[in-house]
C-alpha cells in the first residue's frame, strides 16, 4: 500500500522481537514490559499521522494468471477476481441442492477461540457439536447463529470437488501441489473476527454477499494478538472502533474493504489480517495454497513463530495431519490443517 500510514521499522522490530520471545517465555514480566513499551511507541508514532484510510480492494475482470502473479501475488496485494467462478459447474451448490443431497447426513461444527464470535464459544473453550446437515442449513437460511467455518466437509463429500476448476488454482498460484479446501456457510449477520495465518488463499463466494475488512500485518502491534501459539493469530479489535480504548491507534491504521458477490473470487495474501461479515446467507470455499516467498516477505517474524514456536499445532503436527491423517474427527482438532487435495 503506497502512501500508507507507516510505523518506523525500529518500533515494529522491537514489538516483533518481544512477541517472538513471549512464545518462549510466556511468564516473563521483562518480555511483557518490552512488548507494552514497543506497542506504546507504535501507537504514539501512528497518532502523529493522519486518520487511517479505508480503500476498496481492486476488482479485476478477466485477469490472466500471468498478470495476477505479477501484479498481485508477488506483491502481496489482495484483489477480487470478478465473476472468476461464474463459469464453474456450481449449480448444485445451493442451500436447496445441499439439503436434497445431504440433508440427512450428520455434520460437525467446530468453533475455535479467536475465530468465532464470543457468544459461540462456551465458557472460553473450543466447542464442537454434531448436527443434521438439513437442520443446519435451515437455521442458516433463517438467520440462526450457527456458523460453519474452516470445515473439512469436502472430504466427507468428495464428489463436490468435481465442481471446481482446479486448473484455475494451479495456474493462478503457480503451484500444482499444496492446495487445501475448506467450506464456510453462515447466515445473515454471522461474523468471523480479525485473524491472520501463514497460507495465502483464494476465497470463492458461491452464494450470498460477504463483506471483508483487510489489514496489513504492518500493524501487528496495534492488533496486539495474544501469544498463544496457535497456527493463527487473532485479535478482538473491532473495525467499527467500538473498543478503541483497548486497541489504541486502531483509528490511525489503513485498511481495505471488499464486498463479494456470488461468483467472485478473492485473493488474500499470507498473513493479511481479515474479518468477515455475511450480509445474507452464504456458501463459500477457501482454497489455501503454498507461496513461500509471500509467507516470509509478508511477515518474517510470524513465519518464524509459526514454524518454530507454535504449539497448537506444532509444525510437525500440522504437517502430519495435513499429509497423512485420514481420520477427520481427529484432524478436525486443528484449524487450517486441511487435507492436501490432489486433482
Ligand atoms: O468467511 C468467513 O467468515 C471467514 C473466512 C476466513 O477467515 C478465511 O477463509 O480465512
Amino acid at each position: 500500500m503506497s502512501g500508507m500510514n507507516r510505523v518506523p521499522w525500529r518500533d515494529r522490530a522491537a514489538f516483533n522481537l518481544a512477541f517472538l520471545l513471549e512464545h518462549y517465555f510466556p511468564n516473563s514480566d521483562v518480555v511483557k514490559r518490552r512488548r507494552e513499551a514497543a506497542r506504546s511507541r507504535v501507537v504514539e508514532q501512528l497518532r502523529r499521522r493522519s486518520a487511517g484510510k479505508v480503500t476498496p480492494v481492486e476488482r479485476q475482470d478477466g485477469l490472466s494468471a500471468k498478470d495476477f502473479r505479477r501484479k498481485y501475488l508477488s506483491k502481496g496485494i489482495p484483489v477480487i477476481l470478478e465473476n472468476g467462478a461464474a463459469g464453474w459447474p456450481l449449480a448444485r451448490w445451493s442451500f436447496d441442492g445441499f439439503r436434497q443431497r445431504y440433508g440427512r447426513e450428520m455434520i460437525k461444527l467446530v468453533q475455535r477461540r479467536g475465530v468465532a464470535a464470543d457468544e459461540e464459544i462456551v465458557s472460553g473453550r473450543e466447542f464442537s457439536e454434531e448436527i443434521q446437515f438439513g437442520a443446519f442449513l435451515d437455521q442458516v437460511q433463517n438467520g440462526g447463529g450457527k456458523y460453519m467455518r474452516f470445515s473439512p466437509l469436502l472430504e466427507k463429500f468428495p464428489e463436490l470437488l468435481d465442481d471446481f476448476d482446479h486448473g484455475f488454482f494451479k495456474r493462478m498460484s503457480g503451484n500444482n501441489w499444496g492446495l487445501t479446501y475448506q467450506l464456510f456457510m453462515g447466515g445473515s449477520g454471522s461474523f468471523t473476527p480479525l485473524h491472520n495465518a501463514m497460507s495465502g488463499f483464494f476465497f470463492v463466494n458461491v452464494c450470498g454477499v460477504k463483506r471483508w475488512e483487510l489489514i496489513s500485518n504492518h500493524y501487528l502491534a496495534v492488533m496486539n494478538p495474544s501469544a498463544d501459539g496457535f497456527g493463527y493469530n487473532h485479535s478482538k479489535a473491532q473495525v467499527d472502533l467500538s473498543n478503541l480504548e483497548q486497541f489504541p491507534g486502531f483509528d490511525c491504521i489503513d485498511r481495505m474493504q471488499a464486498v463479494m458477490q456470488p461468483g467472485d473470487i478473492l485473493y488474500l495474501p499470507s498473513w493479511m489480517w481479515h474479518s468477515v461479515k455475511n450480509d445474507s446467507p452464504t456458501i463459500g470455499i477457501r482454497c489455501g495454497f503454498v507461496y513461500l516467498k509471500g509467507m516470509v516477505t509478508e511477515a518474517f517474524t510470524l513465519s518464524f513463530i509459526r514454524l518454530f514456536a507454535a504449539r497448537n499445532p506444532s509444525t510437525f503436527q500440522a504437517l502430519y495431519y495435513t499429509l497423512f491423517k485420514k481420520n477427520l474427527a481427529e484432524r478436525d482438532k486443528w484449524l487450517l490443517t486441511a487435507k492436501l487435495i490432489r486433482r
